[in-house]
């Protein structure tokens, strides 16, 4: 055996004893925690679909992110079955301490996991065993490989996974690596995918999505479940994936396309209007809620928005502002008043980044939000995105124009 097919048969294993461990339960009940994302919410229809064929009644619970506000709604000690996918490997800390007697949780993703044991939950990573969860395996593929050790007849569920491969960036010019291609093996030879033509970029085509490429269904999944997030849009993805398109979820996406448009609008032409607050190499924007009832990766998209627009040009880090809504579709409310802040850079500063005169954003956005009592999210070198106490917003502005101006 070569190294590859060791690491696949050890990662296959784990998920048999994963799977193991949910059907010996007497508990036919069991609660999936997914990401709202295209790769988040094609792992929950896969682990949907194949825990309802092996007989349990199963409830979806989208989410933007672990909030540890959640935390107490999700962990009620009815639920005594909790799987987590593509999230929650990065605060298995905070998850465990959370985890009610007699309750048994299980965390599929394929982040770069938290270092540390957790006795009080069990948790299957590709990162665990060799395998790159950046490329060689979206969350998807991790929850087809758990359907795969339930039963094998789930390899018809290869075809999504490969469209959650999509949704994280994991296939490029038609092809993917690792785990992934092996669903898109599968999913081909089943005639699930097949060819879609010259066009490298959208070479499959998936069934339930009427013909759709997966580009075009990806994008449609992000209207639904990303942007729709407010609106129990995630539902609707979550059927497209399961039972087909329909015309209410098309119908629900060309109205949140128009409702982004309409409120990116307003705020572009509240900007060229009153300009955009600076101090020192911070630009920044609050929205305050006015994007509701818009996700919060709205704001990411906002800032994206500002610098193509050419509304800050320069070396400058672009920080936006978005209030995080006190009610969770699925979860109710919380106490708490915080805002997501989304963090993005200008072409110049980018050129400055790489050339090392500035910091990049991980080295910038941990250390200050955590300095302001809030903490960081997804950090990359150039977007990041963070959660910090409401009233913290002037202090953390001003704690980054000061790091920045330090550092030139
Ligand atoms: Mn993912």
């Amino acid at each position: 055996m070569n190294m590859d097919s060791i690491r696949l048969e050890n990662f296959r294993g784990a998920m048999k004893a994963a799977a193991a461990s949910l059907t010996d339960q007497p508990c036919r009940e069991i609660t999936l925690i997914h990401h709202n994302d295209t790769d988040g919410i094609t792992a929950g229809a896969i682990l949907r679909k194949s825990l309802m064929r092996a007989g349990f009644l199963v409830e979806n619970i989208p989410i933007e992110r672990v909030h540890p506000a959640f935390l107490p709604a999700i962990h009620t000690p009815e639920r005594r079955l909790i799987l987590y996918a593509d999230l929650g490997g990065q605060v298995a800390d905070v998850i465990s301490r959370h985890i009610p007697e007699g309750c048994r949780v299980i965390i599929l993703d394929h982040h770069l996991p938290a270092a540390g044991e957790f006795p009080r939950l069990r948790q299957v990573n590709p990162e665990h065993f060799g395998i790159d969860g950046d490329k060689e395996c979206a969350a998807a593929a991790a929850a087809c490989f758990f359907a795969l050790a339930l039963d094998a007849e789930n390899e018809e569920m290869a075809a999504l996974a490969v469209l959650g491969a999509v949704g994280d960036h994991q296939m490029a010019e038609g092809r993917c690596s690792g785990l992934n291609a092996l669903l898109l093996e599968m999913a081909v030879r089943r005639g699930e995918l097949r060819p879609g033509g010259d066009d490298a970029e959208t070479p499959y085509l998936v069934p339930c999505f009427q013909g759709w490429n997966l580009r075009e269904a990806d994008r449609l999944i992000t209207a639904l479940a990303v942007n729709g997030y407010y609106r129990h849009g995630a539902d609707l993805a979550l059927d497209a994936c399961l039972k087909g398109l329909d015309d209410r979820a098309l119908a629900f996406s060309v109205e949140l396309a128009v409702i982004q448009q309409k409120r990116f609008g307003r705020e572009m032409a509240r900007i060229h209007r009153t300009g955009l607050d600076r101090d020192g190499e911070i630009v920044w924007t609050d929205v305050e809620d006015r994007f509701y009832p818009l996700g919060l990766k709205a704001i990411g998209m906002f800032c994206e928005e500002i610098i193509r627009d050419g509304a800050v040009g320069g070396d400058h880090y672009v920080v936006g502002f978005q209030r995080f809504p006190g009610e969770n579709p699925y979860l109710g409310g919380f106490s708490g008043r915080e805002t997501k802040v989304s963090f993005r850079v200008t072409p110049g500063l980018k050129r400055s980044i790489e050339k090392g005169e500035k910091p990049d954003l991980m080295r910038l956005v941990p250390q200050a939000v955590h300095q302001v009592g809030g903490f960081a999210e997804a950090c990359h070198r150039f977007a990041a995105a963070s959660t910090i106490p409401e009233e913290q917003k002037m202090d953390l502005v001003r704690l980054l124009a000061y790091i920045t101006a330090v550092r030139t």
